[in-house]
């Protein structure tokens, strides 16, 4: 796969190497002042990854518009090159998560070695029955695994089961579902009855796992049913992976909650259960706008790496899936997913930093104003210096995105690949 070259990121690092060596050294004394040392926290950093949706590296669009970046990946493999390009700068994305029919291909085994050519392996598959495919037999215009006729059920089921085949075929251990189905209208739908639908259908998909695997069930407050959908919230999403079994987790999409609704208390509950099966990450003002991650409430993410780093510290055995899920409306969707990649690593570091025994103290004491204040000291710590040597240990850029607008990228695969239609209604 013809990325960027191994030169011209070296010729990128070169001039920067001696600020990220003094920098590094900078934040190092400012940790052990606080009894952190930053070679653990850079080590831990390291091993941290997060997923990469294949959709994500084309342009998104809204209800409205969608308005076609340059040069847009044009099928699964030049959205593998895109992403390869990501890892290869930014260092933080070791894997790829497929949405099927999107990325369907002829021979997955090739696919599975082009992967690994940009040194990359995949990560969960994802069904789509929140859209009509060309000749498929029964829509999904009301709904999918929760349909009222049974041949639809049937279809939507069966179309899970072959995304279980294919993900087996690439090497990937989990099936999210994510359904759009639900009502517009007061009455339109029987509460009860539509998620007994949903229950009977995935039991049938949840049979079809591999030992190995997991079912990550991904809850939304609204959208496209936007009166009520059936698995609505962590409620709904908790109850139906109750009742499947253990390789059932709820899948936390920072988008898809009512604003103000505290998420990282949600994951706290979900972490206690047993039963947290990932992320898909974004930022948000008003619903699932689908921003870049970290881009409006930097702060938020941080509280949810608290509570990840907190039941880490505390031996709780969990074992979350780490994507993003953005859309990228407005901005190269490659820059996009490096700044993100990195704002989601940059949360990790900044919660590992919080001192977790005076924490403790400090809430067994009822000290509210301490217990905030090591929260923002550690979120306000600039871990930059220590991202960078984590990316320059890799062999990464020090500053991906400016390495990447020195590279002419872009530019070229724009000019091997035809321009995308715009117009009408995007992906969401
Ligand atoms: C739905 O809004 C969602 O978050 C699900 O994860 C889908 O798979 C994805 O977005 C599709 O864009
Ligand atoms: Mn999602």
């Amino acid at each position: 796969m013809n990325l960027i070259s191994a030169d011209a990121i070296t010729a990128h690092n070169e001039p920067l190497l001696r600020h990220v060596r003094n920098d590094y050294e900078h934040l190092g004394e400012q940790l052990a002042r606080r009894h952190i040392d930053i070679d653990t926290v850079r080590q831990q950093v390291a091993a941290f990854g997060v997923a990469i949706p294949s959709w994500g590296v084309g342009t998104g669009g809204t209800r409205f518009a969608r308005f076609p970046g340059q040069g847009e990946p044009r099928n699964v493999f030049d959205k593998l090159q895109d992403c390869g390009v990501i890892q290869q700068l930014a260092r933080a994305t070791p894997t790829v998560s497929l949405h099927i029919p999107w990325d369907k291909c002829s021979d997955w085994s090739e696919l599975r070695d082009a992967a690994a050519s940009a040194g990359l392996a995949f990560d969960a598959m994802n069904s789509n029955t929140f859209s009509d495919q060309p000749g498929q037999a029964h829509s999904y215009k009301f709904g999918s695994l929760t349909h009222t006729d049974a041949a639809t059920r049937a279809q939507a089921v069966a179309h899970n089961l072959e995304c279980i085949e294919i993900g087996k075929a690439l090497g990937s251990k989990a099936l999210t579902v994510w359904i759009g189905d639900g009502s517009n209208f007061p009455g339109q739908q029987h509460f009860r009855r539509a998620f007994d639908r949903y229950l009977e259908s995935a039991q049938q998909i949840y049979a079809a796992l591999p030992g190995d695997w997991r079912m990550m069930l991904e809850h939304k407050i609204c959208e496209p049913a936007f009166y009520a959908t059936v698995i609505q919230d962590w409620g709904s999403s908790f109850l139906a992976a109750q009742t499947l079994g253990p390789k059932a987790q709820c899948l936390v999409d920072l988008g898809h909650h009512a604003p103000n609704v505290n998420i990282e208390l949600i994951v706290a509950r979900l972490i206690a259960a047993g039963k947290l099966a990932g992320f898909h990450f974004n930022d948000s003002k008003y619903g699932d706008d689908d921003l870049d991650a970290g881009s409006v409430s930097p702060y938020r993410l941080f509280l949810v790496f608290n509570e990840l780093v907190a039941a880490a510290h505390e031996g709780v055995a969990f074992d979350p899936a780490y994507m993003l899920d953005q859309s990228h409306n407005v901005t190269d969707p490659i820059e996009s997913l490096m700044t993100s990649a990195v704002q989601v690593q940059r949360s990790y570091a900044q919660a590992l930093l919080v001192d977790r025994a005076a924490l403790d103290a400090a809430q067994d004491a009822n000290d509210a104003l301490t217990a905030t204040h090591l929260l923002k000291q550690a979120f306000q710590t600039d871990v930059t210096p220590l991202l960078q040597r984590v990316r320059l240990d890799a062999g990464g850029a020090i500053d991906p995105v400016a390495a990447y607008r020195a590279s002419g990228y872009r530019q070229r695969v724009a000019g091997e690949r035809p321009a995308a239609a715009g117009g009408g209604g995007g992906i969401v």
